[in-house]
């Protein structure tokens, strides 16, 4: 919304349109810090269980941004008489309306994605984010060019003096001095230096952003064949090569909470152990060499995207249970990561489940690093929380065992809507 009207308007209303343009400028301060350090993997990271606390502040200031856009509305009907004959002005309004109901409405979804299931889940994520694509430049955009040395002269309260200090700055010097009404041209070049660092800076990630999200044929370079640095590479069976899901919808967003660990033939093997008759151990060359088998399933992140019919191509957990030959006091199966740190568990019912695959390959390829690869778990019925990257550690356990995201807020029920839980 246009300071520079609010400012004009000092009573009444007018003072009732600043504060709410305070209020909103507040929160959508918040929001966006808060939305990128969401977003951005190294804080994922970093924040730990405060990302969930994070995750939840944003929530409720993108509520609480419902009560000065509906203070606003109440009020919109004079303020736009007020505009009239100030086109840019009422653009500026529109703009900002349809931003702040885009972002509400969308993130009230991904909010409730478990209502509103991962269909619309997916459409809200990417809404929101081009929401925020496009508007926070303009919001940024907005500000710098709004702030006090950028305002027209005869806005200014303290002219002389800002003067002094402007001319002080040198590239500004020359205009200050020479002509009475030089900060129009200076103001109008530094708007376009402010558009164009924008552009310069966020467009390339938008054009990037823009070709995942719409799969576009990407120019990332493709997964090398020997994803891992281990060697034999698997040969895919038939079902995977070409993938019998027709090749996966959607693009995985690279999670990880830890730098992502590299392994090579020297420092890989996989392990069965605990509450087990059959303690297993394999290195590469003896694990790629077990029987596997070809799955289709859709993988969903509970942060509301998701990706589609995923060939995966892996041992099927049941049979490695049986190949351990699980004892009877054992409940629960404990996953490890390689990474050190991630951990997570199903009950040995679940763990049952014919679909729980630990994959090798997807769409008839390695598994590349960053995606969890050489091994990774899938655990197609629940939120991909449950599939831990880099597996290379099973263990048959009494009791239970909370994970690293459930120790930080996550629900133990990882199951997607619609699934019997067992
Ligand atoms: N080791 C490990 N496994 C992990 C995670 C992680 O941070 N570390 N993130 C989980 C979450 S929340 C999701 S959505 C998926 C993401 O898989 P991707 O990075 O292959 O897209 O991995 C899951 N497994
Ligand atoms: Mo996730």
């Amino acid at each position: 919304m246009a300071n520079k009207a609010l400012a004009r308007i000092r009573k009444g209303y007018g003072k009732k349109l600043v504060t709410i343009h305070a209020w909103n400028a507040w929160l959508v301060l918040f929001l966006a810090v808060s939305g990128l350090m969401l977003l951005g993997a190294f804080w994922r990271e970093w924040l730990g269980e405060g990302r969930v606390w994070l995750k939840w502040g944003h929530i409720l200031a993108g509520l609480a941004l419902l009560v000065p856009v509906a203070y606003y509305l109440l009020l919109a009907a004079k303020h736009w008489k007020r505009l009239n004959g100030k086109p840019g002005q009422k653009a500026n309004v529109i703009t900002v309306l349809a931003l702040l109901l885009g972002w509400i409405v969308s993130g009230v979804v991904l909010w409730l994605f478990k209502v509103f299931g991962p269909r619309a889940a997916n459409a809200a994520l990417l809404a929101h984010d081009l929401f925020t694509w496009i508007g926070l430049p303009i919001i940024i955009y907005h500000s710098l060019t709004r702030t006090r040395w950028l305002k027209e002269p005869d806005k200014r309260s303290i002219r002389p003096e800002q003067d002094i200090k402007d001319a002080a700055l040198p590239e500004k010097a020359e205009k200050a001095v020479s002509s009475p009404q030089p900060l129009y041209t200076r103001r109008g070049f530094l708007k376009a230096a402010v558009g164009a660092g924008l552009a310069v800076t966020l467009g390339p990630t938008f054009v990037r952003w823009m070709g995942r999200s719409l799969q576009l044929p990407s120019s990332e370079v493709p997964a090398a064949a020997n994803a891992n640095h281990l060697l034999p590479d698997p040969v895919p069976l038939p079902q995977s090569s070409p993938p019998i899901g027709g090749g996966a919808e959607g693009h995985f967003r690279v999670y990880t909470v830890t730098d992502i660990p590299s392994f090579d033939n020297s420092n890989w093997s996989f392990t069965v152990d605990g509450l087990v008759d059959n303690k297993l151990n394999w290195n590469w060359e003896q694990f790629v060499n077990l029987p596997r088998e070809v799955q289709v399933s859709d993988f969903h992140c509970i942060t509301g995207w998701s990706v589609y019919k995923n060939t995966w191509e892996g041992l099927p957990l049941a049979k490695l249970l049986d190949m351990a030959s699980v004892q009877n006091g054992a409940a629960s199966v404990k996953f490890y990561s390689g990474d050190g740190v991630y951990t997570d568990s199903l009950t040995l019912e679940q763990a049952r489940m014919d679909d729980v695959l630990v994959a090798v390959m997807h769409d008839g390829k390695p598994i590349t690093n960053e995606l969890g690869g050489p091994v990774r778990l899938i655990v197609p019925q629940m939120y991909a929380y449950k599939s831990v990257k880099w597996l290379n550690r099973i263990e048959l356990i009494e009791g239970e065992h909370v994970g690293y995201w459930e120790q930080r807020g996550y629900n133990t029920d990882a199951w997607l809507p619609g699934k019997t839980k067992i």
